[in-house]
């Protein structure tokens, strides 16, 4: 068990098939803390109006965030745009899970970080509430096809895991146009807050960077990446990349111990722009 400071996670999209639940539980089962934040888009409202799917891991987690807020670990929940119907709870206390429309958290070192989800942010979600829709539905359907492509991977006994959304990412120049426009505004956003600081998520891509003498940090998702951030005893933030076979016991693990190649498995898996 690794007991570090804070726990940062976002977009983690319950309520979809998309979600990696049981990589998250896996996840948690690792790191303990004494302050769990949870930066929206953690249960998919939107997905859940096309139609109900939630699974027991999905419950689970839920379960898990309730008993940990209950013996003294301090939840927070800053909910993002697919679950934007809980800002309206912002101020309220639900089973001890503290509900904020945003935060600020001051790190072990004294730096003091906005934490917020960042749709605000995101001139598509803003304006062109439609685009973001169709967008959402693009994206889920990338994520099936993506599905089907590691399991077809498994299949072949081939290591790790390959993100087809990750790589259109860094392939689609519009994308990375989008990504690096969300980034700056937000840290320009904060410097003129004169914080250190921010910690956000919404579009799943994960960093830790330094923009316009900001720590700009984004916790990424749990819906392809598998990222969370950690900020250790000393303030000092860490990206964790949680890759099937991290835990003991997993599958795939046991599946493909041949193959099983630690660079492999660094180099391919994720978002790394
Ligand atoms: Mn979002």
């Amino acid at each position: 068990m690794h007991r570090v400071r804070s726990i940062f996670l976002s977009d983690i999209h319950l309520g979809t098939r998309a979600c990696q639940a049981e990589r998250l539980l896996a996840f948690l089962r690792v790191y303990d803390a004494e302050h769990v934040y949870l930066l929206g888009d953690i249960v998919d409202f939107w997905s859940l109006a096309r139609g109900v799917y939630w699974p027991p891991l999905h419950n689970t987690f839920v379960q898990k965030m309730l008993k940990r807020a209950r013996r003294e670990v301090k939840v927070v929940l800053v909910p993002g745009n697919h679950d934007e119907a809980l800002r309206e709870y912002a101020g309220s206390e639900f089973g001890d899970i503290r509900v904020l429309r945003e935060a600020v958290h001051t790190a072990a070192d004294g730096r003091r970080y906005l934490l917020l989800h960042g749709d605000e942010f995101d001139q598509i979600t803003r304006y062109h509430r439609w685009v973001a829709l169709l967008g959402d539905f693009a994206y889920s359907l990338l994520l099936r096809v993506n599905g089907l492509l590691s399991w077809v991977r498994r299949k072949l006994r081939l290591s790790g895991y390959w993100s087809l959304a990750g790589y259109a990412k860094r392939k689609v120049k519009g994308a990375l146009e989008f990504v690096y426009g969300f980034e700056e505004s937000v840290a320009h956003h904060v410097r003129q807050l004169g914080l250190d600081g921010v910690i956000c998520g919404h579009i799943h891509s994960a960093a830790i960077k330094q923009i316009a003498g900001i720590n700009y940090i984004n916790c990424g998702d749990w819906v392809d990446s598998c990222t969370a951030i950690v900020e250790h005893q000393d303030g000092s933030m860490e990206l964790v990349h949680w890759r099937e076979g991290d835990a003991p016991g997993e599958e795939l693990w046991q599946e493909t111990p041949a193959l099983e190649s630690p660079q492999l498995a660094r180099v391919l898996p994720l978002q790394r722009r």
